[in-house]
């Protein structure tokens, strides 16, 4: 039987290259996220390898997330696998100098959003006896650096979570695992910088920055572990980085 995977963020970096992996695998697929014109354009490229669906909505708004989830087809429940993907950081300035809507993007996305979605999704998972959440957080999860404050403090939300759904849900049979990224070269910074993309092309310029498609290889064989297997936390580097601060551009 196939399985099904819910793929939050699937409209760029990460996300979209692990659901190109998962269908060419045979995975089925509902891809989420908030540009409706690349969700149906990665349908129609996916479909001819899974069954796709797509759902839109702002990971920000229960009403809109639960609203989204309703409208899924049965034959794409019960959800196997759940890769909480979605997200960005707004902004990198001190903290004395940040922006209150950067702020609340970062937490209502990065943290209330995952919850969200997961919320919808376990129910199921319980029943089924099984299941996989598979977090995605940042180096960010693991070291605070000058000026992430609060994008980091997001993502340390989601390592803390991480390891709360895993021991919540631990008699449910349900694994739950997370990985964190170092530099990865997707719109991320495009994202951070607001559209700025000669800043964003300089954060990667120098090194090798890890691309999506690494990622998502080391998401795909987090996934296809065997049941008693789960991999509970992964921080991967390119090898021109060393912490969250340490950078070799000079290689
Ligand atoms: P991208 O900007 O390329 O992709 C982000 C994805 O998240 C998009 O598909 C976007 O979809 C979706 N998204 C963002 N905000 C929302 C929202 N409010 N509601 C719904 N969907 C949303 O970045 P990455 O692929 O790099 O980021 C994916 C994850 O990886 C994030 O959680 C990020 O924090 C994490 N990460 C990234 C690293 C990097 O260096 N790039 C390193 C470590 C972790 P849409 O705009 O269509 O809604
Ligand atoms: C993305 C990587 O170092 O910009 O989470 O926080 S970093």
């Amino acid at each position: 039987m196939r399985k099904t995977a819910f793929i939050t963020g699937a409209t760029s970096g990460i996300g979209e290259a692990t659901a190109r992996l998962f269908a060419k695998s045979g995975i089925n697929l509902v891809i989420c996220g908030r540009r409706a014109k690349r969700l149906e354009l990665l349908k129609e490229e996916l479909s001819n390898y899974s069954e796709v669906q797509t759902l839109l909505f702002d990971v920000r708004y229960q009403s809109e997330v639960q609203k989204a989830f309703e409208t899924l087809p049965d034959d794409f429940k019960p959800i196997d696998i759940l890769i909480n993907n979605a997200g960005n950081a707004h902004g990198l300035s001190p903290i004395q100098e940040g922006s209150l809507d950067d702020w609340d993007a970062m937490i209502d996305g990065n943290v209330k959003g995952l919850l969200y979605v997961t919320k919808m999704i376990i129910p199921e998972m319980i029943k089924q006896k099984q299941g996989f959440i598979l977090n995605i957080g940042s180096i960010a999860s693991k070291e605070v650096y000058p000026n992430g404050n609060v994008y980091c403090a997001s993502k340390y939300a989601v390592d803390a979570l991480n390891k709360g759904m895993r021991i919540d849900l631990n008699q449910h049979n349900i694994r739950v695992g997370a990985i964190h990224p170092g530099l990865v070269e997707t719109e991320f910074s495009e994202v951070r910088f607001k559209g700025d993309k000669d800043r964003a092309k300089g954060v990667y310029q120098g090194y090798k920055a890890l691309q999506p498609e690494d990622i998502a290889d080391i998401i795909h064989f987090v996934v296809t572990r065997p049941y008693h297997v789960n991999i509970e936390d992964l921080i991967v580097y390119p090898t021109a980085q060393a912490s969250a601060t340490i950078l070799n551009k000079n290689g």
